[in-house]
């Protein structure tokens, strides 16, 4: 097995089944808006409410992009990986791509996308990075596309905020914090919150 399904195992674990669930439904069913908005906003993805990242979220500026409350979770005893979100806009009129970036308590950064396949849900590295389409914002975001913080050196606290950095490969490297949240729904041992 290799390290990165170890991580992504640990990974899903800390988050409860419910919760993925919903957040990929929301990623899967156009929003209302969307479907009147023609075949020029279908790659949009709509944002949805994040009250972790609500309180003080603070938003950062290069080129012609947007970002809008960086935000990682608490890490649950031991966990070597955390997840990354935060909306980014594109004003301008050519895509850019977030292809790398920095996170300063972890080895690596990696840029993920999630699927379902079969009841599983499976996250691959974007291997040419995440494209943000010019008028187009995209929502990175539990059970969808998410930067993916590997190795961790020490584990995430509620309330703190983590330095790090995003790069794109048009509007160049940005330097930002990311907000600390409580750890995800599910069970700190990793269980579901079966009922
Ligand atoms: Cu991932």
């Amino acid at each position: 097995m290799s390290r990165h399904h170890r991580a992504m195992r640990a990974f899903s674990a800390a988050l409860s089944l419910p919760f993925v669930a919903a957040a990929f439904a929301h990623l899967m069913l156009p929003a209302p808006e969307a479907k009147a908005g023609a075949s020029a906003n279908a790659r949009i993805i709509l944002a949805q409410a994040m009250p972790h990242a609500a309180a003080g979220a603070r938003t950062y500026k290069i080129g012609n992009l947007v970002i809008e409350a960086p935000w990682t979770r608490a890490t649950p005893g031991g966990a070597k990986v955390a997840g990354g979100y935060m909306k980014i806009a594109n004003s301008g009129k050519e895509p850019d791509r977030l292809v790398g970036g920095s996170f300063v308590r972890s080895g690596r950064f990696e840029v993920h996308e999630m699927s379902l396949e079969g009841d599983i849900m499976k996250m691959r590295p974007l291997a040419r990075g995440l494209e943000i389409a010019p008028g187009a914002a995209v929502e990175l975001k539990p059970g969808g596309f998410h930067i993916m913080f590997m190795d961790l050196k020490e584990g995430l606290k509620e309330g703190e905020t983590v330095a790090g950095t995003l790069v794109f490969e048009k509007a160049g490297a940005l330097a930002l914090e990311y907000r600390v949240g409580p750890i995800g729904g599910g069970a700190p041992s990793g269980g579901h919150m079966g009922h």
